[in-house]
């Protein structure tokens, strides 16, 4: 593909979502690099986090400090890094011709608030409203795997003796109901979400994440 063909498509906003320790950090790298080796402006980014104000929310919801607010409380305030977020780094990027892909995006809080924090639909619908207004992801790779495999990926990322983040901390129920809210959110959004296998190896995912973005936004080109 010609340069004048590469800089005539429009920027897109990919996102990496799943469970903890599925590898969304490890293939949102990955994917931003081979895109930037295909001559596409890329960056990578995560939430919460991403910009310098969204950083701050993080480490507070993080810390567990923010628990008390309930599921409602924290999902405004995860919403509000990502209005932070969207404005100083995502929504830029995107006008200036840049692909975003970022570990981590609104169906985390739809999985974790919603489904798991038992907040309904209406809130969440309206909550989305404001955060993201017109904003969706083009693409959303959902990365699946069984809820203890991703834990002990974690655990042993982690190292010994160093503490669990406060989500890392719930049982494996929480986990396990985790994977299958995000199981239901690809299943009803088939044309925006791709459910990647993540048993495979670091390889053979970052292959079928390139297999997905080629075939849904590159039009097969750039598959190899
Ligand atoms: N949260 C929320 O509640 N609501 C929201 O709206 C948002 C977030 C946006 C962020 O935590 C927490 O915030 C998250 C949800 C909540 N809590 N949890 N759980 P985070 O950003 O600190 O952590 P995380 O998002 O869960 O990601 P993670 O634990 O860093 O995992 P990961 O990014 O999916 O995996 P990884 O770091 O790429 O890989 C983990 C390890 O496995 C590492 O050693 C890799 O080398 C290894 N790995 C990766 N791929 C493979 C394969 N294929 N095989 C074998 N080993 C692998």
């Amino acid at each position: 593909m010609s340069a004048m063909q590469e800089s005539a498509r429009p920027a897109r906003f990919i996102t990496l979502e799943g469970g903890e320790g599925v590898g969304k950090s490890t293939q949102a790298l990955r994917l931003a690099e081979r895109l930037r080796q295909s001559g596409i402006d890329a960056i990578e980014t995560r939430e919460p986090g991403g910009s310098p104000g969204a950083e701050m929310l993080r480490d507070l919801l993080l810390s567990g400090r923010t628990r008390e607010l309930g599921a409602k409380g924290e999902a405004i305030l995860f919403a509000a890094a990502r209005i932070d977020h969207i404005d100083q780094k995502i929504a830029p990027a995107l006008a200036a011709g840049t692909w975003v892909v970022s570990d981590r995006f609104a169906d985390s809080t739809r999985a974790y608030q919603g489904t798991l924090g038992g907040l309904d639909a209406g809130f969440l619908r309206a909550l989305e409203r404001v955060a993201l207004g017109d904003l969706r992801p083009d693409l959303t790779l959902i990365l699946d795997l069984p809820a203890e495999v991703g834990l002990a990926r974690a655990a042993a990322r982690r190292g010994a003796g160093v503490a669990s983040d406060r989500f890392e901390a719930e049982s494996l129920a929480f986990h396990e109901a985790l994977r299958k809210a995000y199981r239901d959110i690809a299943a009803a959004e088939p044309q925006r979400c791709v459910l990647v296998d993540a048993t495979r190896s670091e390889d053979e995912v970052a292959q079928a994440i390139w297999d997905a973005v080629s075939y849904r936004l590159l039009g097969s080109t750039h598959a190899a």
